[in-house]
């Protein structure tokens, strides 16, 4: 019996994995090399300082970490410009007709995301108060696949693990939900999320 429910956002509730790959690709061009979206893969779900040395791995460079510091915020004040004109049109299907059903059930809500721009992206698609807990990567240091986002989600809610439901587009987050004792829903292919307990195209199936 599900009582509390924590999304993912990227991938789950919006796809920013475009708008990442923008601003990752730029920052690749700058330092002179080819950054693909097959290359993105790796960063889903990924935290930002871990994305900057996949990226930086992948074009074989090195710096220190006082460069990479800039590097890392040079993309995302490029990420947040592309994201600050989202609106409630770039919510993925289904997203707020499940959000408000859970609601009539009683379910409670979290969001349980690496992105340290949640808030700021809650906000913009006009959901921001459906949530009854925001976790994000202000709020926590261990990256998925470690549980720690989705614990301290479900401690938000005042819940125990068995009691919540997590929904993961990644791998990693898969994995995470999975460490942490919750039930987890993948979102996408069922080839690629096979740790998950059930996985559905969208949220829009459920
Ligand atoms: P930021 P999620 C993750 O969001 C993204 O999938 C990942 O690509 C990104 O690097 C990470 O957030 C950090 O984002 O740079 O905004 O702090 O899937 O955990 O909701
Ligand atoms: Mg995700």
């Amino acid at each position: 019996h599900m009582k509390g429910a924590i999304f993912d956002l990227d991938g789950v509730i919006v796809d920013t994995a475009k708008y990442h790959f923008l601003a990752w690709r730029l920052l690749a061009e700058e330092l002179g090399f080819v950054f693909t979206e097959e290359h993105n893969e790796r960063l889903k779900g990924v935290s930002r300082t871990r994305s900057l040395d996949i990226l930086l791995e992948i074009g074989g460079m090195e710096f220190s970490e006082a460069e990479k510091l800039a590097m890392a915020d040079k993309k995302n004040r490029l990420y947040v410009e592309y994201i600050s004109g989202l609106n409630e049109s770039a919510l993925l299907p289904g997203v707020k007709e499940y959000l408000n059903s859970l609601r009539a059930r009683g379910v409670a809500i979290a969001l349980g995301s690496a992105s340290k721009n949640a808030a700021f992206i809650l906000d913009k698609l006009n959901i921001a108060g459906l949530f009854d807990a925001v976790v994000d990567g202000n709020k926590v240091t261990l990256a998925k696949p470690d549980p720690e986002v989705f614990q301290t989600a479900c401690k938000e809610l005042g819940l125990q693990p068995g009691e919540c439901v997590v929904f993961e587009d990644a791998e990693a987050g898969v994995a995470a939900g999975k460490a942490a004792g919750m039930l987890v829903v993948g979102i996408g292919k069922p080839e690629v999320l096979k740790e998950a307990d059930l996985v559905v195209a969208g949220l829009h199936e459920l």
